[in-house]
C-alpha cells in the first residue's frame, strides 16, 4: 500500500510540554526516505494544524478539553481522507490523546470492510483513564477510556457507534504504570494486558504468539505505539518514562512478528519528545522499529 504520514504537531494532552516536535523529529531521522528504500511508495502530507497548548488548569477534571477536540477533529479528517484513498495512515503524534481521533477512524472503516478491528497498545500506561479517576486530568492517560465509550461527550461516539471498541478489542503491551482507578477498570471491563510481568515470566516470542491469536485474514490490525513503552534507557526522549521496559531488541520482535500476521493497517507513533531527547536517538529508534513492523527483516528486505 501507500503509505500516508500525517503530522500532529501538538501536546495538547500531555503531562510535559515538547511532543509537538515529534513529526518533524521523525523527518530528521528521515522516516520518509526509510520507508521508501523499504518499498514503499510515501505521501507525506505534512502537518495538521491546531489551536496552541494553552497550559491551562483542568476543568471538570479534563485539561484542554476544546483543544484536544479540535486537534483531534483534524487527525480524524486526515486518518479518514488516507483510509478513504486506500492508504496506510502513520498518525505521526503529538501525545497519545489523538489516538481517539485516529483509532475511531479506523473503526469506522473497519465497520465499512466488515473487517475486525483488532487495536495493540504499546505503552507503559494503560490510558484508561476518565475525567472522573485521573490524577492529572491529561486527557493522553485517557483516549482508551474514550474510545471504550467512557469519557466525554465530546470525545465519545466518533465512530458512528457510542464505542469504537468493544474491550475485546484491545490488547495491551508493555505496561507498568496504571492508577489505582485504572486497576478497576481492567478488571471490571475484563481488558486483556500483557504487563512487564507477563513479559518478564513469559518472554515477547509467547507473549506476542498470546497477543496476536485470533488475528486472522479479516483483521484489520491499528498499532498504537507510545514510544514510553520502550525502556527509558533506549528511548530517553519521552516526557513520562517508566523504568523496567521492554529493551530494543525485544521491541523489534515485537514489531516483527506484528509484520508476520501480514493484517497492519494503521499505525500511531506518539509521545515522543524531542525537547528531552539525546541528539534525537529515541526517533531514530522510533524509525527503526517502524521499518521491522513493515516488514523489514535482516535476511529477507
Ligand atoms: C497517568 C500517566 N496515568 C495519567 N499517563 C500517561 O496522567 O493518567 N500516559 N503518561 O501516557
Ligand atoms: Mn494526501
Ligand atoms: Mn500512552
Ligand atoms: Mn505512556
Amino acid at each position: 500500500p501507500i503509505l500516508e504520514l500525517i503530522g500532529a504537531p501538538t501536546d495538547i494532552g500531555a503531562s510535559v510540554r515538547g511532543a509537538g516536535m515529534g513529526p518533524d523529529a521523525l523527518r530528521v531521522a528521515d522516516i520518509a526516505g526509510t520507508l521508501v528504500r523499504l518499498g514503499f511508495e510515501v505521501h507525506d502530507a505534512g502537518n495538521l494544524a491546531g489551536p496552541a497548548t494553552p497550559w491551562a488548569a483542568p476543568t471538570d477534571g479534563l485539561r484542554h478539553l476544546e483543544e484536544t477536540v479540535a486537534w483531534n477533529r483534524a487527525v480524524y479528517d486526515a486518518v479518514d481522507a488516507a483510509l478513504g484513498a486506500g492508504r496506510m495512515p502513520l498518525m505521526m503524534g503529538g501525545d497519545h490523546s489523538l489516538a481517539i481521533g485516529s483509532i475511531s477512524a479506523v473503526a469506522w472503516h473497519a465497520r465499512q470492510r466488515r473487517q475486525t478491528l483488532r487495536v495493540l497498545w504499546l505503552d507503559a500506561h494503560t490510558d484508561v483513564n476518565t475525567h472522573g479517576t485521573s490524577p492529572s486530568g491529561n486527557i493522553h492517560g485517557m483516549p482508551v477510556a474514550c474510545l471504550l465509550g467512557h469519557g466525554p461527550a465530546a470525545l465519545t461516539g466518533w465512530s458512528g457507534e457510542r464505542a469504537a471498541l468493544t474491550p475485546d478489542a484491545i490488547r495491551f503491551l508493555g505496561i507498568r504504570s496504571v492508577d489505582a482507578d485504572e486497576k478497576r477498570a481492567i478488571r471490571a471491563q475484563g481488558l486483556r494486558v500483557f504487563d512487564m510481568r507477563h513479559l518478564d515470566e513469559h518472554g515477547m516470542r509467547n507473549t506476542m504468539t498470546e497477543a496476536l491469536q485470533d488475528v486472522d485474514d479479516d483483521t484489520h490490525l491499528h498499532v498504537s505505539f507510545d514510544l514510553d513503552c520502550l525502556d527509558p534507557a533506549d528511548a530517553p526522549g519521552v516526557g513520562t518514562g517508566v523504568r523496567g521496559g521492554p529493551t530494543y531488541r525485544e521491541m523489534q520482535l515485537c514489531m516483527e512478528m506484528i509484520a508476520d500476521t501480514g493484517r497492519l493497517g494503521s499505525l500511531d507513533v506518539v509521545e515522543l519528545n524531542p525537547a528531552l531527547d539525546v541528539r534525537n536517538r529515541t526517533a531514530e529508534v522510533a524509525v527503526e522499529l517502524i521499518e521491522s513492523l513493515l516488514g523489514k527483516s535482516t535476511l529477507v528486505r
